[in-house]
């Protein structure tokens, strides 16, 4: 490796997040700030000014890969706009520490988030969720170290299912998990006391992106008054949604959806493959947080406690 050279694991992490081998908002968040601190350890730049733009590099990489999650760029932020030093060993150690505290502070956020989420439900509850969030498990976890017996619905997720590595968790937490394809919510939501699913990005007006299918399960369970539940930790939090700015919604490939012999023999039709939708406030009960449990309209008030001002984007700055 060169100086100035984007370490070879950064551009792995980088492609294991765009290929989806690794996803869910936290473990991308997680991945990519340790990507950051291998570069900072095995780089051979010769000053602190190279390590610098090496490390924006790497940061504008990870960035690049998945558009909807703001964990990612919040955690870039996080290790960016922290590390100092003027030399190149005291920036080093910098990034280090930094990178270090904020993977511990991931770890609290989910554990205090999981002993809040836990108090919402009750011994005999059942719960259905949507894809696979690290949050909602964290919630799931807590109630059943706590002594409570828990069932599930758990929703397939397609277009990749991530519904099953959902139930797959909670059979390991010993929780009876009832797999269903996504259409057959409708037929199942009366018999659910909970809804309980994660957030890619809550925005300023408390609007919550998650995976797709989210708001109309969100919608169907306010039809019939079962609470929805948002597990998501302040980490995302989209800060730039309070300067107006709209979250991006990433569109993935069509062979998610159909493989090529299916659409040869569909003949022309377009195919679309959002991967993410917003679910709006009224459909949400309460968003837990690792600070506590809000109504989605109390988020803008979190949000300016947390980040104040218009935040800014430290792997933009050398760009030119
Ligand atoms: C994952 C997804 C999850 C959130 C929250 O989508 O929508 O609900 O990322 O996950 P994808 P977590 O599979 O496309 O990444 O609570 O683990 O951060």
């Amino acid at each position: 490796m060169e100086p100035g050279d984007v370490r070879e694991s950064v551009a792995e992490t980088a492609e294991e997040i765009a290929a989806m081998e690794v996803r869910g908002a936290a473990t991308i968040a997680r991945e990519a700030v340790e990507a950051l601190r291998d570069q900072a350890t095995e780089s051979t730049a010769g000053d602190a000014e190279t390590l610098r733009m090496e490390l924006q590099t790497a940061a504008r990489r990870l960035r690049e890969t998945r558009p909807t999650a703001v964990s990612l760029p919040n955690a870039l932020r996080f290790v960016l706009e922290r590390m100092e030093g003027d030399d190149l060993e005291s920036l080093r150690a910098s990034v280090v520490t930094t990178a270090d505290e904020f993977l511990e502070r991931l770890d609290r956020a989910q554990a205090d988030l999981g002993r809040i989420g836990a108090n919402r439900l009750q011994d005999g509850d059942t719960v259905m969720t949507h894809c696979h969030s690290t949050d909602v498990l964290a919630c799931i976890e807590t109630a059943r170290e706590q002594g409570k017996e828990l069932d599930a619905v758990v929703k397939e997720t397609r277009p990749r299912k991530q519904g099953h590595l959902t139930a797959k968790q909670l059979r390991d937490l010993g929780v009876p998990v009832t797999l269903i394809v996504d259409s057959a919510a409708t037929r199942y939501i009366e018999d659910v006391d909970h809804v309980f699913v994660g957030a890619d990005s809550i925005r300023a007006d408390g609007s919550v992106v998650n995976k797709i299918g989210t708001r109309g399960l969100a919608v169907l369970a306010r039809d019939v008054g079962t609470p929805v539940t948002v597990a998501a930790q302040t980490l995302k939090l989209d800060p730039d949604t309070f300067a107006g700015h709209a979250v991006e919604i990433e569109n993935r490939a069509d062979e998610e959806v159909i493989d090529e012999e299916t659409r040869s023999d569909l003949g022309e039709v377009e195919v679309a493959n959002p991967a993410f939708d917003v679910t709006p406030p009224r459909h949400v009960d309460a968003v837990v947080t690792e600070r506590g449990l809000f109504p989605p309209e109390g988020i803008v008030a979190l949000m300016r406690e947390l980040y104040g001002t218009t935040p800014t984007r430290p792997w933009e700055e050398g760009e030119t």
